[in-house]
């Protein structure tokens, strides 16, 4: 027997876009063939809101956050575009408009979130905002966060911002460049535009990217009638903050412990030094890590590891020199599922002379991984010098074609007067910074802020 299902009539009525019979619909329960019917007719603004909480509802944030992006903010009230960014993770627009909310919980995520970007001072000041609201229950739990970054920061001596590490790594870079000179309010002449390419292309911003932003630069003085360059400061660091804020992104870690971060990079790249801070930094969360020695080309490869574990309070798997990488690191979750890990960082080889062999290598221990495994790895880290300019970039998209890289990490940020070069890699990699390196100390890995970074660099 063949049954037709027949549509009611309001769900016809509702496919008309007739609002109270989608809203009907919607008390029916027929959630998501409203969602349906409303995606048709997100152009109407009085269906467009319910649309909106439909997606709220149904927890689909990327595309409630589409919505916005297509038809502007009005659509939500502060406090559902404060939960919205926070879950696409638009942190600093999260933080902002949780902050306006005045609610105690949304002070203490915004809290938290700060805290998770490694801006450990401004977390502190909004926990300590949001203690002035505890009632009794909540009191020990925000005192307990108060503590544990008072900590962090250090008793009496208190520890670097993040803007200032930014800006001492970037130190070089600023004084090479000396961009504030150029917009020391001269006069807006070629002479000027040609000094301002040159110098952007010193700091290793690429040359396309220089003349492209100079291009720019011509134009918007014309447009807005500039007269001095020191107009032209705001417009610059908007242009590269509109550039950076693309690529600033958090770690990722997976839902269920072990989570897993493979580190990938060319040789002298920085890995296992990142590896070794990253491993310092998660420890004083609290987080239990093991490293994974999968470079096993070189003893002191191995070596190097075991020092940065130590070093971190991290524990460490290991092979002799020249076993099979891809066995280390089954070892090594084999180790990380028995003993309850929260973190496995593999460090890997990055000899690029053999380029397909390098290659296989990194996808049989990504295959291993995921045998183990299968949500992991977490990341897919890339670790790219600084100092190296296009080559690193080049090296790069050989990496890229390789694996699928998730992230990336700018190293040796404060090594030369080449911190430009984030921009580009930025710009033409199209993979999120999660992490940047501003010196050789086990507390000098940050996480990538566009903003300090570009305050720092001009600034
Ligand atoms: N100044 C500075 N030096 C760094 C930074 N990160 C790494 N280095 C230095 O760069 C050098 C190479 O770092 P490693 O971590 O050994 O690089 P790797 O990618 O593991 O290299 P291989 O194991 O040879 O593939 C070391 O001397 C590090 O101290 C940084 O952020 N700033
Ligand atoms: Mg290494």
């Amino acid at each position: 027997m063949v049954f037709f299902w027949k549509k009611s009539e309001t769900e016809k009525e509702a496919e008309k876009g007739k609002r109270e019979a989608i809203i009907q619909l919607i008390k029916e329960g027929k959630k998501d063939k409203a969602i349906k019917i409303l995606e048709r007719f997100k152009d109407r603004e009085e269906l467009r809101k319910l649309l909106f909480d439909l997606y709220l509802e149904k927890g689909n944030y990327d595309k409630a956050n589409r919505l916005l992006e297509e038809f502007g903010e009005e659509l939500a009230s502060v406090e559902e575009r404060a939960l919205v960014y926070d879950k696409v993770g638009k942190n600093k627009e999260a933080v902002d408009l949780y902050l306006r909310t005045g609610k105690f919980e949304h002070i203490l995520r915004a809290g938290e979130i700060l805290e998770d970007k490694g801006m450990d001072e401004e977390a502190l000041k909004v926990y300590e905002r949001a203690l002035n609201m505890a009632d009794v229950f909540a009191r020990s739990d925000v005192e307990e966060r108060i503590d544990r970054i008072r900590k962090k920061l250090g008793p009496e001596e208190k520890k670097e911002s993040i803007l200032d590490k930014f800006r001492k790594g970037l130190r070089k870079t600023r004084e090479k460049v000396q961009l504030g000179l150029l917009f020391g309010g001269r006069s807006l002449d070629e002479e000027l535009f040609e000094e301002m390419e040159e110098m952007f292309i010193k700091a290793d911003i690429g040359v396309k990217m220089s003349v492209k932003l100079v291009e720019f630069l011509r134009k918007e003085s014309l447009k807005r009638k500039l007269k001095t360059s020191d107009q032209l400061k705001d417009i610059v660091k908007e242009k590269l903050l509109e550039i950076l804020k693309g690529c600033e992104s958090n770690i990722r870690l997976g839902k269920n412990p072990p989570s897993v971060i493979l580190f990938l990079g060319v040789n002298g790249s920085g890995k296992t030094t990142t590896i070794g801070k990253l491993a310092y930094l998660y420890r004083t969360k609290g987080k239990r890590v093991l490293l994974c020695a999968a470079d096993t080309f070189r003893a002191a490869a191995i070596e190097q590891l075991e020092v940065w574990a130590e070093r971190s309070g991290a524990d460490i798997v290991k092979k002799e020199e020249g076993s099979d990488p891809a066995s280390v690191v089954y070892e090594g979750l084999e180790k990380a599922k028995k003993d309850n890990y929260d973190i496995v960082l593999v460090d890997t080889a990055g000899r690029l002379h053999t380029k397909e062999p390098l290659i296989n290598e990194l996808r049989k221990i990504k295959r291993i991984i995921q045998k183990l495994l299968p949500e992991e790895p977490s990341e897919t880290l890339l670790v790219i010098d600084a100092t190296a300019g296009q080559n690193a970039i080049s090296q790069a998209k050989i990496f890229k074609e390789a694996v699928d890289v998730t992230g990336i990490v700018v190293t040796k940020l404060d090594g030369s007067a080449k911190g430009g070069a984030v921009i580009p890699i930025c710009n033409e990699l199209k993979v999120p910074i999660k992490l940047v390196g501003v010196g050789e100390k086990i507390e000098d890995l940050q996480p990538f802020n566009a903003e300090f970074f570009v305050s720092a660099l001009l600034d």
